[in-house]
């Protein structure tokens, strides 16, 4: 769905379609730019490396803010066989979150805001002591040039909303995200003419970061337990379900 679009009728050019901004674009724009700073800030001090598996590296700081675990999570991973733009694009769309998110009950789309925008409210599995947590959050996927020569960096963005068809309703406790997934494309060897690429030549550089706050009191060491645990096992699961969906299909640029 298009929304706030125009037609305007020019004698140069005919009809234009011209693309209005939509509630959130100014904010939007905002948090994909913290982003693409955030994304180039080395983790040195004060960021512990919590997990590492071949490639893949995952590093955490401790942050408490009025006694409830807010740290943030930053993770590097580099994937052979598929592209950026794959890797984002499955994380984006709706249709194959539940093949390979673990930690959910139920999601579902709210709002389509542009078409590369939508607003998610989803339900996450409880954790005992702790109670039920929603979230609801716009998902923006963008492409970025960086130079003609250069493969696109491909980024989704997952912010926290309010949203009057999520109003908050006790006992869940909605938590707050802010999560950003980053990928660049690297083509190894590539052979003189781009149309010969193989997904042997591909390998894509995979930043994932996390800044949640759960939205209310849960026991420091069990968040932080269950977070060692389930950010490295997303992070594999999740990219072995790209290789494996992508392996017999057509690269997708
Ligand atoms: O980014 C991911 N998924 C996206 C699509 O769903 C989206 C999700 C954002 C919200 C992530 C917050 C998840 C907290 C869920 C709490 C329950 C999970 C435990 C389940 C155990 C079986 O961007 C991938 C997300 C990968 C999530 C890994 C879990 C990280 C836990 C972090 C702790 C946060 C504290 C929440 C309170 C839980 C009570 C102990």
């Amino acid at each position: 769905t298009v929304t706030n679009a125009t037609v305007v009728s020019t004698p140069q050019e005919g009809n234009l379609v011209i693309q209005g901004k939509h509630r959130l674009a100014n904010e939007i724009e905002r948090i994909v730019q913290e982003h693409l700073q955030y994304v180039r800030e080395s983790v040195s001090h004060g960021w512990d490396l919590i997990h590492q598996e071949g490639e893949m590296k995952v590093y955490r700081r401790e942050v408490e803010e009025n006694g409830i675990v807010i740290d943030p999570l930053k993770c590097f991973h580099t994937i052979k066989g598929v592209t950026g733009h794959e890797i984002c694009r499955y994380f984006w769309e709706y249709q194959y979150r539940m093949e390979w998110e673990t930690t959910l009950d139920s999601t579902k789309i709210i709002e389509v805001l542009d078409p590369d925008t939508v607003i998610f409210f989803q339900l996450h599995k409880r954790v005992w002591p702790a109670a039920q947590r929603d979230s609801c959050f716009w998902s923006h996927i963008r492409c970025i040039s960086n130079s003609e020569e250069d493969q696109p960096t491909w980024l989704v963005v997952n912010y926290t909303t309010p949203h009057p068809l999520a109003p908050i309703k006790s006992p869940q406790v909605r938590l707050v995200a802010n999560v950003a997934l980053i990928c660049e494309t690297i083509i190894n060897e590539p052979p003189l003419n781009p149309q010969d690429i193989k997904r042997e030549n591909l390998e894509c550089k995979l930043t994932y970061v996390a800044l949640i706050n759960p939205g209310g009191w849960v026991p420091s060491v069990g968040v932080r337990n269950v977070a060692k645990r389930e950010y490295p096992r997303f992070i594999k699961r999740f990219t072995s379900y790209v290789v494996d969906q992508t392996r017999d299909k057509p690269i997708l640029f």
